[in-house]
């Protein structure tokens, strides 16, 4: 029996790719939008669309909220990225309406309930800011210690942020919930900004390979990303397309793409200032504190490609 699983998600670019792959390899119950990299409607719109795209045999039902941080006041919003994603999210692919509507039922109120219909078997996967899942520890603390193990995509471990020199977009745009979830006490591993430029980029001789496979799921991919790919190259001279989304739920299926990895105490800075959002990896272990998290530090990117290839090949 497949592995029970929920994505976490602010869809655009790559989080589109890594529900594809979610698809591919999980029982996936459900999936949650978050706010995060572009306008809140668009990212529900995006995740409907991939799915329809993907054209499950069942339904894979879509819940909303929370669109925006948790500190966030009445009328304020943060920043997002549609300068790496375009307008739509989708590299300006404006992709029709999926038929496929959200579900009236909340986000959050949806993830803690899987946790206790499945209790001790379902995974999740958020690859947005944390916002649903440090609301969901604060709404209902007793899902803790049911979660099999949560996968994040967030941070960086001591490395340049991408939002800023100091911080991950991820952990950047909603810190307090990141602070939550990584003192919670849940089981998780992160996958870092830095492990994704080093290992999950497909540059012009991967992407040539994704085009030969001719599917809808490599045709997608191409018109989803190839807008992020001129934005890397501009800004960190980065010539490719980066998947810090998908290759954190490839690995998740297949912990065998894990090259290494070592469980640390992480932490977070909460204040303004140059350095809101980093977080500290503690790999000496100066503050004497016992690790909260397992921290991917090196990635099998051949193994990467090959799995991302499987997933756009069977989409047609
Ligand atoms: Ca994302």
């Amino acid at each position: 029996m497949s592995r029970k699983l929920i994505i976490d998600t602010d869809t655009a670019g790559d989080d589109s790719t890594a529900i594809l792959t979610a698809l591919h390899f999980f029982d996936v119950l459900g999936v949650t939008v978050v706010g995060g990299n572009i306008s809140f409607d668009q990212m529900v719109e995006n995740a409907l669309y991939t799915l329809e795209l993907a054209q499950t045999d069942q339904k894979i039902p879509v819940y909303k909220e929370h669109p925006d941080p948790i500190m966030t006041l009445e009328g304020d919003r943060h920043q997002t990225e549609e300068r790496i994603f375009a307008s739509d999210g989708m590299g300006g692919a404006n992709f029709p309406k999926a038929q496929q509507r959200p579900e009236d039922q909340h986000a959050v109120d949806f993830i803690i309930e899987s946790i206790h219909r499945y209790p001790g078997q379902l995974e999740i996967a958020a690859i947005g800011p944390l916002t649903n899942i440090a609301m969901a520890i604060k709404r209902d603390p007793s899902i803790i210690s049911q979660i099999k193990h949560l996968w994040i995509m967030g941070g960086t471990n001591h490395a340049p942020g991408n939002i800023n020199a100091g911080a991950e977009f991820n952990f950047y745009t909603d810190p307090e919930a990141v602070k939550i979830v990584l003192h919670s006490g849940i089981d998780m591993t992160m996958v870092t900004w830095e492990q994704a430029l080093r290992h999950a980029v497909m540059y012009d001789d991967d992407l040539a390979d994704i085009e030969a496979l001719n599917s809808k799921g490599s045709e997608f991919f191409l018109k989803v990303n190839l807008h992020t790919k001129a934005f890397e190259f501009k800004k960190r001279g980065v010539d490719g397309v980066t998947c810090p989304d998908s290759v954190t739920l490839a690995l998740a299926a297949n912990p065998d793409l894990i090259s290494q990895a070592t469980s640390y105490y992480v932490d977070i800075e909460l204040k303004d200032g140059l350095t809101k959002g980093y977080n500290i990896v503690d790999v000496e272990g100066d503050l004497g504190k016992p690790a909260n998290i397992r921290v991917v530090e090196a990635v099998d990117g051949a193994k990467f490609k090959q799995v991302l290839l499987e997933v756009l090949a069977n989409i047609n």
